[in-house]
């Protein structure tokens, strides 16, 4: 079946270990092409694993095994040398005892299945800011996931065959068959404590063993662009980043590129796709998740989006609060933990429209239609953590240049999360070193996306960055700093803190979000085009009175006011959180610039 060789003598090597040492029956070498999504996906449908979607064009449904559900932070690991490199947001093992521990799970673990080399880039291919990968993989599931989110195929091969560069990335389900036995469409997986994702940032390699979803197995996405790009990022002087990458044109059509830095299920995907509310103004897309930043020879940030597909959260979206995304995941899309309806198609709470008859939930049970868009707590048809992974190509507005190597100029940089309180609307930094302050600070409650007894609560999420910086997060924050004196406050983007979580007494929230964003953008697109919008105020820069737009709005201009004044006491308080339950945690590696930061805000508050 061989169609595809490796020639290159080091990445020969380091297949062949990993096949002696995997025992798998097979191995084949993925050519990137349709013809093999198709033959893996038919296998995936025939061996029980995915159901096709009758009503959906060339998509397929899978369900996990329940435990199996999202990213498991607890069992990931940035495994350098120094304990201290790994830093204090990180859970850390010496690199040489978790490959012995890791070697001594995978030794035979592929018995009974295929290995799959994988040939993938990061970024379009042959860009001077994209970089190649070898995903090794016993998953045909991971493989045609990795067809949509990555570029895999022969030129990459052929790049990696002339260059010998590459990241090695080596996943495993950690279920071997024994001989005879099948899967039997059962997702096959490892129990929790033999589940290691696991980062060698100075070898820059990855060794993924027992998970087979999202980010736990699609080894470009977080652990490839974001855990060892934060690394390389550090020591090249670039940034590798939790953002989306938006494009935005005025009523004038004048564009701006945005870049936004929000935890996991925060809404990055309806951001980078939102259709605004406001007469005029256009949002395109061109990346959802990750942010490849380089400055060109003007001194501006470039970014592309190393990523060639979504891997969406499904509950919540729904053609008013993302119709470019439910339009992406119209067809060539595979669904994860959703639920099937009679009639052979995807349902999920939130999707804007009730079910009928019986469903199948993402659990594989019967259950009777539930009377509204969405289920009592516990009884879910989709799980909470369900994603599409559909390509990024088939979006409505996807931007014309989202594939141009070169990336595109960035203008602003927004930080948010979900925060009931304090956190205003927004408000922007007054230089760089304040916005820097703005990002170490970030908090948000915790969601799904994430396998957690925290889900809920506020915990603070540095940069967007917390589960996803590959080094010591001191030494994050000093590259951030060192950055911004690598080029003029001119060319260095603008930085803006966002909040569109704020709730009420009743805990209702005040803003309506999703396309409503718009009037927020707007407002930042006006600050980097100098126009005078803003007051100062204690904690930053905020939006003169009356220059958010809120013609149509549906919000009353009393709770407008709200979310766009200086919560005073709230910030009093969130200081004395930083100071003594946040900050400390960097001991020495907190640059000195954070802690003056902090100080200013507090004297400023009074
Ligand atoms: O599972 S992923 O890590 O890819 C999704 C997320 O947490 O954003
Ligand atoms: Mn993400």
């Amino acid at each position: 079946m061989e169609r595809t060789s490796i020639t290159n003598a080091k990445a020969k090597q380091w297949v062949d270990e990993q096949v002696a040492l995997c025992q798998p029956d097979a191995v084949y070498v993925c050519d990137g092409s349709q013809a093999e999504y198709d033959r893996l996906m038919k296998e995936l449908v025939d061996s029980g694993l995915g159901t096709p979607l009758k009503a959906r064009k060339n998509s397929v449904l899978f369900r996990s095994d329940p435990s199996d559900v999202a990213r498991v932070e607890d069992r990931t690991y940035i495994a350098s040398q120094k304990e201290e490199d790994a830093g204090p947001t990180n859970h850390w093992i010496n690199p040489d005892e978790l490959k012995k521990t890791l070697s001594g799970l995978s030794a035979g673990c592929m018995k009974g299945r295929t290995m799959y080399v994988i040939p993938f880039s990061m970024g379009p291919v042959g860009s001077d800011i994209g970089k190649n990968g070898i995903e090794i993989t016993d998953s045909a599931y991971v493989v045609c996931n990795m067809h949509i989110m990555t570029r895999v195929g022969t030129k990459v091969l052929d790049l990696i065959n002339q260059s010998g560069k590459f990241i090695p990335c080596l996943h495993s389900v950690g279920k071997p068959l024994a001989s005879g036995e099948k899967d039997l469409g059962v997702w096959p997986c490892a129990p929790m404590d033999k589940k290691y994702i696991a980062h060698f940032p100075e070898e820059r390699a990855i060794w993924s063993f027992g998970s087979g979803y999202g980010g736990n197995a699609l080894l470009g996405k977080k652990c490839l662009a974001l855990r060892i790009a934060s690394v390389l990022a550090r020591d090249e002087g670039w940034l590798a980043e939790h953002m989306l990458i938006l494009k935005l044109t005025n009523p004038e059509g004048k564009v701006k590129y945005v870049t936004g830095a929000f935890p996991s299920a925060c809404g990055k995907t309806n951001l980078a796709m939102l259709i605004p509310t406001i007469p005029g103004w256009k949002v395109e897309t061109i990346g959802d998740d990750i942010a490849w930043m380089k400055f060109g020879a003007d001194g501006r940030l470039y970014a592309i989006n190393p990523e060639a597909g979504f891997f969406g959260v499904a509950p919540g979206t729904n053609n008013e609060s993302n119709k470019n995304a439910m339009e992406s995941a119209k067809e060539n899309t595979i669904f994860t933990n959703c639920g099937l309806t009679e009639d052979g198609d995807i349902w999920w709470e939130g999707i804007g429209y009730p079910a009928k008859g019986t469903l199948i939930d993402w659990k594989g049970n019967k259950k009777p239609a539930p009377a509204k868009d969405k289920s009592p707590k516990g009884e879910e048809i989709a799980h909470a953590n369900a994603r599409f992974t559909a390509p990024a190509k088939q979006c409505p507005c996807i931007a014309a240049e989202w594939e141009d190597p070169k990336g595109v100029p960035i203008s602003a940089f927004l930080f948010g999360g979900r925060r009931p309180s304090t956190i205003p609307l927004v408000h922007q930094s007054r230089d760089w070193n304040h916005g820097v302050f703005l990002g170490s600070i970030v908090g948000s409650e915790v969601t799904a996306a994430v396998i957690s007894d925290q889900v809920g609560q506020v915990r603070r999420d540095p940069f967007a960055m917390l589960p996803f910086c590959g080094y010591n997060m001191g030494d994050y924050f000093q590259h951030w700093l060192d950055l911004g004196k690598q080029s003029t406050a001119d060319n260095l983007p603008k930085i803006f803190y966002v909040n569109w979580f704020r709730k009420d007494a009743d805990g209702n929230f005040i803003w309506p979000g999703y396309g409503d964003n718009s009037r927020v953008l707007a407002w930042i697109f006006d600050r980097c085009d100098g126009k005078d919008n803003a007051v100062e105020t204690e904690i930053g820069l905020m939006p003169k009175d009356g220059a958010i737009n809120t013609q149509g709005l549906n919000v009353s201009p009393a709770a407008v006011k709200e979310i766009l004044s200086v919560d005073r006491e709230g910030w009093k308080k969130e200081i004395k959180d930083i100071r003594e339950k946040h900050y400390p945690k960097f001991g020495a590696k907190l640059p000195p610039e954070l802690a003056a930061e902090l100080d200013k805000l507090e004297k400023r508050l009074g």
